[in-house]
């Protein structure tokens, strides 16, 4: 049975008191499913969207969080792709319109009409949560629910950029801000993906980490120059670099040491940061910069695709939902290696 209310984190005001309490169950509509979220990841998104970091408002009050692991416990009457008691996925793309000139080619979550999980609806960080059935993820039932969480933002996210790198197995590629959540898998699904990675990020445990999931070196940017030790560990600089740091410092530095011809993957999104790139270095070396939003439906079934089959790991500390206050004053200090998950129960 459904509870009538249900417990959750959530504020009224941007940067305002995180309350954690009692709030009613949503009731899904005819497209949506209800999910009963088991454990939900933390991403900087979260944080970025309570600080109020971009250019877009949020819904007030919000309950945050996109990468919601659960079970389907009720469904709306149009919904044929899940059944009740299938595991499903919260991701930050919620809904699309499905029919725009995005949609249709495979960039929904370029959709003008696109709704967004703890930004524009209200998300994981709650025990049920509603989601468009048509975009909600598939979760194998082999998957550990607190494990895969991570995966239906940060994993999709990475893959994705990863893709659009346009590189080749043997190619080497940097990944900023490599210890944190969007890092830590980045470093894998490269390393599945027959990429060589060099991690950059800072600290003795992130870099521990970085060489256990498989980076080949670690540059520590608080102790180099980021630009030379690269050039020379890549012998010319890495073919790509997906910058999932939250510092534009990483961004300039990343224009600068792409090899020639190689592309800048911006994923990372600090409050008003700008990518310079000095126009004489760019068109000699030809680089490219791109940015590279989320996934689509075809690149969630993928990366969790390669998690189900043991190809990538949640570096995972789970934590009650009711501790989410401290897990952003970690996040904001750069403390936490990997990902921390909320048990939304305790
Ligand atoms: O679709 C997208 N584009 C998307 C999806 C999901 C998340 C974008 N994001 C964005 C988030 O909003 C956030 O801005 O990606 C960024 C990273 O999210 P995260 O992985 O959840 O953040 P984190 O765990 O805090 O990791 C950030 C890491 O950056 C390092 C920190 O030490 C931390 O480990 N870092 C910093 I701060 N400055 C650095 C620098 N100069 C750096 N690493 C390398 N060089
Ligand atoms: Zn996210």
């Amino acid at each position: 049975t459904i509870p009538k209310s249900q417990k959750a984190v959530y504020f009224t005001e941007t940067g305002g008191k995180l309350h954690y309490g009692d709030i009613p169950v949503p009731v899904p509509g005819p497209d949506e499913v209800l999910i009963n979220v088991k454990y939900s990841g933390v991403c900087h998104t979260d944080l970025h969207a309570w600080k109020g970091d971009w250019p877009l408002a949020t819904k007030l009050p919000l309950v945050g969080g996109h990468e919601g692991a659960g079970i389907v416990v009720a469904k709306g009457d149009q919904v044929t792709n899940f059944q009740l008691g299938d595991h499903a996925g919260v991701k930050w793309l919620n809904g699309s319109c499905l029919s725009c000139e995005f949609c249709t080619s495979s960039h929904e979550s370029n959709c003008p009409e696109a709704i967004l999980s703890g930004y524009t609806h209200d998300g994981s960080f709650q025990q049920y949560a509603t989601a468009k059935a048509i975009h909600a993820a598939h979760i194998p039932k082999s998957c550990d629910l607190a494990q895969v969480s991570p995966i239906l933002c940060a994993g999709i996210t990475v893959y994705k950029a990863l893709k659009s790198a346009n590189i080749r197995a043997g190619d080497w590629v940097a990944v900023t801000g490599a210890g944190g959540g969007l890092g830590t898998l980045a470093i894998q699904y490269a390393k599945a993906m027959g990429f060589r990675v060099v991690a950059v990020d800072s600290s003795e445990t992130k870099e521990k980490m970085c060489r256990e999931l498989g980076a080949e070196a670690f540059v520590d940017f608080k102790k180099v120059k980021v630009a030379d030790a690269i050039t020379e560990i890549t012998k010319g600089g890495p073919h790509a670099v997906i910058n999932v740091s939250t510092a534009e410092q990483s961004i300039t530095d990343a224009c600068g040491y792409v090899r020639p011809t190689g592309t800048v993957v911006l994923v990372g999104l600090p409050a008003h940061a700008v990518a310079k790139s000095p126009v004489f270095t760019h068109v000699v070396k030809s680089i490219n910069i791109k940015g590279s939003y989320v996934g689509d439906r075809a690149d969630t079934k993928e990366a969790i695709d390669f998690f189900a089959r043991g190809l990538v790991h949640s570096p995972i500390k789970v934590v009650g939902l009711s501790e989410l206050e401290h897990v952003y004053d970690d996040m904001e200090k750069g403390k936490i290696a990997g990902r921390v998950v909320v048990d939304t129960y305790k």
